[in-house]
């Protein structure tokens, strides 16, 4: 069970985040709206909120879960792979060294949490653009004095390892079919969203409930049968900067 989620206001100049897409400008009153009502889901399911304040130099920084892995062991506070983001997580280790020992990764190493899943005592750890193979090490090495378990998944497709893959609970993950007959996956049972659905992918698993993007109807379908409660949310704005509802908070 999750009692906390850090979280942080998008700032004002968020549209100067980073981004790869290309569906138009990014409404600031909207992405405040739908980031309200993320922050309602969560705390509908039973999270207390810990809101930080806006980082003006860091318009990226609402993109909390980057900064951070936290086990219920172990807080590791990351080294963002985007330099631009690189001082977003000096804020967030203060608020976690009241809840968890801390670790961090060092240079050479580079980790974004959006390239860690958390399954259960296990931890798939995406290489990626952002995060490098000596981050993705030490994070490994981190866990396993912790006693959780971890192995190194290439990403090869999305920017980060959870754009493709997330776990809904009951040793089931939701893939992408770009991922989905990924040896370190067999032993779960896998739903595939449809191709024209990869977005939904990032659905969130949080206590009873599963929090997915509003507009796939067909996902929608496939997590309702899982007799879980879901919340759909809007998440326009947050697509636009390359996020998604897993982006937005620290779970703890
Ligand atoms: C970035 O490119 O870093 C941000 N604009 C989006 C980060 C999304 N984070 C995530 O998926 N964990």
């Amino acid at each position: 069970m999750f009692t906390h989620a850090i979280a942080r206001l998008p700032g004002a100049n968020f549209d100067l985040g980073l981004t790869s897409a290309d569906l138009g400008a990014p409404s600031y009153p909207l992405i405040l709206k739908q980031h309200q009502a993320y922050l309602h889901a969560l705390a509908q399911l039973g999270l207390e909120i810990i809101l930080l304040d806006e980082e003006p130099d860091f318009p990226d920084a609402y993109f909390v879960e980057d900064t951070a892995i936290i086990t219920p062991k172990v807080a590791v506070i990351t080294r963002p792979g985007a330099p631009s983001r690189r001082g977003e997580e000096q804020t967030i280790e203060p608020v976690l060294r009241q809840y968890r020992p801390i670790v961090r990764i060092e240079e050479p190493g580079t980790l974004d949490g959006g390239d860690v899943l958390m399954v259960e005592n296990h931890f798939f750890i995406g290489s990626s653009l952002r995060t490098n193979l000596a981050g993705a090490a030490q994070l490994a090495e981190a866990l396993n004095t912790y006693g959780h378990s971890a192995e190194v998944v290439p990403v090869d497709a999305g920017l980060h390892l959870k754009s493709s893959v997330n776990y809904l609970g009951e040793d089931t993950l939701l893939v992408t079919e770009a991922v989905a007959d990924f040896p370190g996956f067999a032993r779960y049972r896998r739903i595939k969203v449809h191709p024209d659905e990869e977005y939904a992918a990032n659905t969130l698993r949080v206590n009873e409930g599963l929090l997915t993007p509003k507009g796939y109807p067909r996902t929608l379908d496939q997590l309702a049968r899982l007799g879980v409660k879901v919340i759909e949310l809007e998440v326009s704005e947050v697509r636009k900067m390359d996020g998604g509802l897993t982006c937005m908070s620290l779970r703890f």
